[in-house]
């Protein structure tokens, strides 16, 4: 019941190769059970899963989009891409925390298709006004945020701002097919909502695997009366987007990784596995990993470097790995200062493990949460979770490294030149900007953060008596076709048709209130609350050997509990005594989670793991409250519009 031990941390972090032993005979065994299955008629979810329709892209000979060829692509320099990389320390925004007045803090962005370097090579990538990491969006408590997003791409697009309560605005949450329909290509949506909760946090896109090549960028809300700021006295905040990352397009390698029979590397199930990371934007990342040329793909015949292939996105071979110049991450601050340090993981697989060589961090917030403080060597976040952390610059003054270390756990496989290790320099000022750090060693200043570590919530609350509690399980299968999807009970999740959004189903669905207390929409797990001030329980068994960190749009959860095992039994005897409370916790491998949260936010919200290969592999489930409130919602008609536009236009 208590939270994992620092014990499965250790063991995590030297798993990876017998993961992968281990998969071989579990494999086999879930194929006899899954035979058995098909034989006995259990509901597990075999043969439910459609197969997902990728061929409504129209694909060109030579692998691009129709539309745009990646020839056709403007090339945007690594220093145009970065953009003004002073714009990450708050004293260079001129903005004023203040709770003395709320304003509209506008933007205009165009989203599109380049061709950029941020490590070694070159890769198409999805940039924001020219840019990825994309523009700083920042606002109090209070204020409203308006985003007018241009969609330049071939593709359509969506964008959602990660943890952000919308209550009343559900329709502003920008999950694709689930709170709207795709904005699309030469199409626009403004997004306009109102900062209800603050803390360290990022939007991104919400379709597809979209972000992972690009389009995102920080959220930086600030609340005059926050306690982690208060409390803890600091001279600059300087905002670190830190991920994993991949120089082939993410479509191909989601691509490779739903082969039927195959995956991407032989293996159904496996993911991609990244060529390095980021630190705001900047990767060592030398090469492009691609599985071996001769892999063969059963019912889709053809390898991802066959020329004549029609339905997947190659990648030119001659590019696999780059020789530009790599470059590291620089930041000068001032000596015997302190400093907040905003830490995102903006990743799509890898945990990344954070730190500064010879400097001690002291985490304060966590997904938005101010907490009692915790010092520690370094910091290990699972993908979109975040944490602030105070560093002291009380050494030596000179040149230190910045580390952002992947870890393994989720990489099951090396590709080409992967090295776990990420650098920037962290350089005291007065020090010149040529100097390194002397050598670079081993990473060796890894008093990890346990990424279970119970945090205590500095501002105490107590969680309420639960009302209502719902058990779910997830897993990954293989379906009758032999193809490998990941399952919420029997469901594996997939957009609904073209032109329909979960939230206006639910509109359709009220007059049949019975329909929705099945608990589905369409065919897909969806559960629904009735009761305006009910308090839900949300127990979920992680029946797979990974680790999956999982997110609950609309809200700030309370974590009941976590562990080994998987848990059946009655919650309202839990420990209610100031629950760590955020929006994303990691579900360990064969593990439960218990997450509590009011069921008064009325909308149709996601919850799925963040892995971006998983929730495209279908492990995402949704959460209906109040649907009369759904169904009377005023949406903007150009927002209901996009839907008319995207049954015609899909794509
Ligand atoms: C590309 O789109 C155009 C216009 O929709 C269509 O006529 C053409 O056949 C498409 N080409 C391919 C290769 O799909
Ligand atoms: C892609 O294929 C088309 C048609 O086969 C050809 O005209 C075009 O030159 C090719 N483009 C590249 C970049 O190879
Ligand atoms: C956004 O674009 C519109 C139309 O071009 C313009 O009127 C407005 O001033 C722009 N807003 C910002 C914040 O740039
Ligand atoms: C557009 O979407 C299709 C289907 O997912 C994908 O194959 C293609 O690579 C995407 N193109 C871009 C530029 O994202
Ligand atoms: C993208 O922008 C270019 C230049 O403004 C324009 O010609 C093109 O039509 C736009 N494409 C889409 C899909 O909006
Ligand atoms: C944003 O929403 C507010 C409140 O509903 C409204 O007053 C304002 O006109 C909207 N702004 C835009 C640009 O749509
Ligand atoms: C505004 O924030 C300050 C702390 O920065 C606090 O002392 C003050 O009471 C707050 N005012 C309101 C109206 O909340
Ligand atoms: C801010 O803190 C002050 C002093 O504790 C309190 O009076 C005020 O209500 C708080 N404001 C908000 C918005 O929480
Ligand atoms: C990278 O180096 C190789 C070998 O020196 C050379 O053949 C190739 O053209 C270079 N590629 C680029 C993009 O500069
Ligand atoms: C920090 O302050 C101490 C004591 O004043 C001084 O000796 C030291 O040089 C300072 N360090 C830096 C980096 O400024
Ligand atoms: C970091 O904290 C540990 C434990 O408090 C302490 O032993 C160590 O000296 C500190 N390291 C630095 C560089 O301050
Ligand atoms: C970091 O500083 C070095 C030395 O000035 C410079 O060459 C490099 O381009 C900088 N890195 C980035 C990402 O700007
Ligand atoms: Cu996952």
């Amino acid at each position: 019941m208590s939270n994992s031990s620092h014990k499965e941390t250790e063991e995590n972090a030297t798993k990876a190769a017998p993961r992968r032993r281990r998969l071989g005979w579990l494999l086999a065994l879930v194929a006899v059970v899954v035979v058995l299955a098909i034989a006995l008629g259990v509901g597990l979810g075999v043969g439910l899963k459609h197969k997902h329709n990728s061929s409504d892209s129209k694909a060109t000979a030579n692998g691009t989009t129709n539309g745009t060829s990646t020839a056709d692509l403007a090339v945007i320099s690594r220093a145009d891409l970065l953009g003004d990389q002073s714009r990450y320390l708050l004293s260079n925004r001129n903005f004023e925390i203040t709770n003395a007045t709320t304003q509209v803090r506008e933007y205009n962005w165009t989203i599109s298709e380049v061709l950029s370097t941020p490590g070694a090579m070159q890769k198409p990538m999805l940039v924001i006004n020219g840019q990825s990491p994309g523009p700083i969006v920042e606002a109090n408590l209070g204020d409203q945020i308006v985003v007018h997003v241009y969609n330049n791409m071939t593709n359509q697009t969506s964008m959602h701002w990660h943890g952000m309560h919308l209550k009343g605005q559900n329709w502003m949450d920008g999950t694709y097919s689930i709170t709207q329909c795709g904005i699309p290509p030469g199409g626009m949506m403004t997004y306009n909502w109102t900062v209800q909760n603050t803390g360290t946090t990022w939007y991104h896109a919400h379709m597809g695997v979209q972000y992972t090549n690009g389009a995102y960028g920080a959220l930086i809300l600030h609340d005059a009366n926050e306690t982690a700021m208060l409390s803890h006295p600091y001279s600059d905040d300087v905002t670190l987007l830190l991920n994993d990352m991949y120089n082939t397009q993410a479509e191909a390698l989601l691509w490779r990784m739903q082969a039927i029979g195959t995956g991407i590397d032989g293996q159904p199930g496996d993911e991609p596995a990244p060529d390095g990371a980021m630190i705001n934007g900047v990767s060592q990342a030398r090469c492009a990993y691609l599985p071996a040329s001769n892999l063969v793909i059963p019912e889709r015949k053809r390898s991802l470097v066959d020329r004549s292939d029609t339905t997947g996105t190659y990648y030119p071979e001659t590019n696999y790995c780059g020789n530009e110049t790599t470059e590291y991450y620089n930041l000068t601050l001032v000596g015997n200062s302190t400093y907040r340090l905003r830490l995102i993981n903006s990743g799509t697989l890898a945990n990344t493990i954070f730190s500064i060589d010879n400097h001690n961090l002291t985490i304060i917030e966590v997904d938005g949460t101010s907490v009692e403080p915790v010092t520690t060597g370094s910091v290990n976040l699972a993908v979109a979770q975040r944490a602030s952390v105070l560093v002291t610059l009380d050494q030596e003054p000179g040149a230190y490294w910045i580390r952002n270390v992947l870890g393994d756990d989720q990489i099951i496989y090396t590709p080409t030149d992967l090295n776990l290790t990420t650098l920037g320099v962290l350089r005291y000022s007065g020090i010149n900007e040529s100097v390194l750090p002397a050598d670079v060693p081993a990473d060796d200043n890894m008093t990890e953060t346990d990424p279970f570590y119970r945090f205590v919530p500095a501002d105490a609350m107590d969680a309420p008596a639960p009302t209502v509690q719902q058990t779910v399980q997830f897993n990954s299968q293989y379906v009758a076709d032999n193809a490998r999807w990941m399952f919420f009970n029997s469901s594996s999740w997939q957009p609904l048709s073209s032109g329909e959004a979960s939230i206006f189903l639910v509109d359709d669905y009220a007059s049949n209130v019975t329909a929705l207390e099945s608990n589905t929409i369409g065919s897909q797990l969806n559960i629904v609350n009735t009761n305006a001030s009910g308090v839900m329980d949300l127990v979920i068994n992680n029946l797979d050997d990974g680790n999956h960190p999982f997110h609950l749009h609309g809200y700030t959860f309370w974590v009941m509990a976590q562990g080994d095992g998987h848990f059946y039994g009655d919650t309202s005897s839990l420990n209610v005594t100031n629950p760590m409370r955020r929006d994303t916790t990691t579900i360990s491998e064969r593990g439960y989670l218990i997450i509590r949260f009011l069921t008064d936010n009325p909308g149709v919200w996601a919850f799925h793991c963040h892995i971006g290969w998983h929730m495209e592999n279908g492990l995402l489930m949704t959460i209906t409250n109040l649907p009369e409130q759904v169904a009377a919602f005023d949406v903007p008609s150009a927002i209901k519009d996009l839907c008319t536009v995207d049954s015609k236009k899909r794509r």
